[in-house]
């Protein structure tokens, strides 16, 4: 069935008024008559709604930090969530150097009772010293969890004191859990700290060859990384730096120099991109490279704003053959997929970046939503420029850019910029109520209730979200297919992994394991009422 606003009301109904008037802000029905349809977002979770988010010490260790491989990631508290960041997040890396690869290890001061009462200070510095000794790693991340900025360890004063000694770079990460309404709050602490005392300390003057780029927002989950790396690569591209997935330390500290910023997830690091255009005049692309039309799209831009006829060429020839090798695959997977409907919920832009490859395979996305999006993730930047700063923003100070900091001229001039503004969306973003189709819905930070509402009333063919609801909705009888971890499978990013995600979800839908499985509203009525006597 469609969902219009009587169905949706009545779902509602069934909060408590207080409930539903604020959950109400926070879910829209498509309408492309609408001029702009505004929608609430990264704002605090009602106390007591099971939602999918997780905290800012999750965003900030576990998601940008984590990836980092030559770093090793000390975590100042109880052990449990340096545990957690360490199991659940897939950071993937390879290393020239496995003697620079920490990526395996969990570090954490494992902070106990004493440690509360009497302060956690000294075990922090002796935990740097020990991880010297032992990891002689070129830098070290010390990030807060919850008790720390509670019992107010100064984390900045032991590292600021643990660099002098050891001559290599130490950072701290005030990215205590409570920061916040999400982990959206823990993505700029860890851009700010980079932008501050990392990004720039690197010797590189120029860049090392034609085109190099950067790649902000890409995590290399299931190997994506590696997959884009590769048809750059092939195109001509040096890719100098990538934030973070499979990242370094040693590339992020040059990362300054490349002459174009790309950007695959706009919420965990557009704040970065834009320190960067500040700072070294950098300009940065909106990219995706999740789906075949988008990574084409991606790669025409990226040839476009280089302006070189060869390598407009190159990227012409690349993106031909890859198309005739996998076309013909993916079309084997689409006589499955062909029809069917998805929801897609997953962190802060994968639910839109997916969307376009699902309909690649004859897949509609007829509900999305981000667990911590911004308002820009939904509507657009160009649309509301005015929020570009933003709740998580507000509170960290400017960074200051002084004119002899701003060593680097600006790559391009003003009037190319302005050129090249109108052929290519350069920062600019546009958001998941744009694209997405009329009388489709948009859920901000969907819960649990919620979930379980819209499935009974749209019975989506598949589920694309993360490991909290995975369960529940294949007891409903929906296959789930995880967009965070990818449930283990990969890479779904680039040409290859489009072919990986299509067979991947022709292999959930042509499972016959669902046909083990009674869906609840085949045994429950979906209307209740009493029947009149007599
Ligand atoms: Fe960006 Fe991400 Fe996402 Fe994100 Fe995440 Fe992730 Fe995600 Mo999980 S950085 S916002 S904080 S694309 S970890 S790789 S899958 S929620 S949609
Ligand atoms: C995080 C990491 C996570 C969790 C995934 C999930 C990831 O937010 O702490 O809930 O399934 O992608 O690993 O988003």
């Amino acid at each position: 069935m469609a969902i219009n606003e009587k169905v949706l009301e009545e779902l509602l109904n069934q909060y408590p008024a207080k409930v539903k008037r604020n959950r109400k802000k926070h879910i829209i029905i498509k309408d492309a008559d609408l001029a702009r349809q505004e929608i609430e977002a990264n704002t605090r979770t009602i106390p007591g709604i099971i939602t999918n988010r997780h905290c800012a010490f999750a965003g900030c260790k576990g998601v940008v930090l984590g990836p980092i491989k030559d770093m090793v990631h000390i975590v100042h508290g109880p052990i449990g969530c340096a545990y957690y960041t360490w199991g659940t997040r897939r950071n993937k890396a390879k290393s020239e150097d496995p003697t620079q690869n920490f990526i395996n290890y969990c570090v954490s001061t494992d902070m106990q009772e004493s440690d509360i009462v009497f302060g956690g200070e000294k075990k922090l510095a002796r935990m740097i010293d020990e991880v010297v000794e032992i990891f002689k790693p070129n830098a070290i991340s010390v990030s807060a969890t919850c008790p720390v900025g509670l019992i107010g360890d100064d984390l900045q004063a032991v590292t600021k004191a643990a660099q002098q000694k050891h001559g290599i770079s130490i950072t701290a990460y005030n990215c205590e859990g409570y920061k916040g309404v999400s982990q959206s709050a823990g993505h700029h602490i860890a851009n700010n700290v980079w932008m501050d005392q990392i990004v720039g300390q690197g010797d590189m003057e120029e860049p090392p060859s034609k085109y190099t780029i950067n790649i902000l927002g890409e995590y290399n989950i299931g190997g994506d990384s590696w997959e884009v790396e590769r048809i750059l690569k092939e195109i001509g591209y040096t890719v100098l730096s990538v934030m973070t997935g499979d990242g370094s330390y040693e590339a992020l500290k040059n990362s300054h120099v490349a002459e174009l910023n790309l950007v695959q997830c706009h919420r965990s690091i557009n704040y970065i991109a834009e320190m960067f255009e500040t700072k070294y005049g950098t300009p940065w692309l909106k990219v995706n490279f999740i789906g075949i039309q988008s990574t084409i799209d991606s790669l025409r831009n990226m040839a476009l704003y280089f302006g070189d006829q060869d390598l407009i060429n190159k990227t012409e020839e690349v993106i031909a053959r890859e198309l005739a090798r996998v076309e013909p695959v993916i079309d084997q997977y689409k006589k499955i997929c062909q029809g069917k409907t998805a929801f897609c919920f997953v962190g802060g832009s994968r639910s839109h970046h997916y969307q376009g490859l699902f309909k690649e395979l004859g897949v509609e996305t007829v509900l999305a939503g981000y667990e911590f999006g911004h308002r820009d993730d939904y509507e657009g930047r160009e649309i509301i420029p005015e929020i570009k700063l933003d709740a998580d923003t507000k509170n960290i100070p400017d960074l200051h850019v002084t004119p002899d900091e701003r060593r680097f001229r600006l790559k391009i001039s003003p009037e190319r910029m302005e050129e090249l503004k109108k052929k290519i969306p350069l920062s600019d973003y546009k958001g998941m109520n744009i694209e997405m189709k009329d009388g489709s819905i948009i859920v901000d930070d969907l819960n649990h209730f919620e979930t379980e509402e819209f499935i009974k009333l749209l019975k989506p063919d598949i589920f694309a979200s993360g490991i909290k609801d995975k369960y529940a909705v294949q007891k409903m009888g929906i296959p789930s297919k995880q967009l965070h971890s990818y449930d283990y499978s990969g890479p779904y990013a680039g040409f290859n992994g489009a072919v990986k995600f299509a067979e991947d979800i022709a292999m959930a839908f042509a499972s016959p394991t669902w046909n083990f499985i009674t869906p609840p509203w085949k045994n429950e009525p979906l209307l209740e009422g009493t029947i009149a006597e007599g």
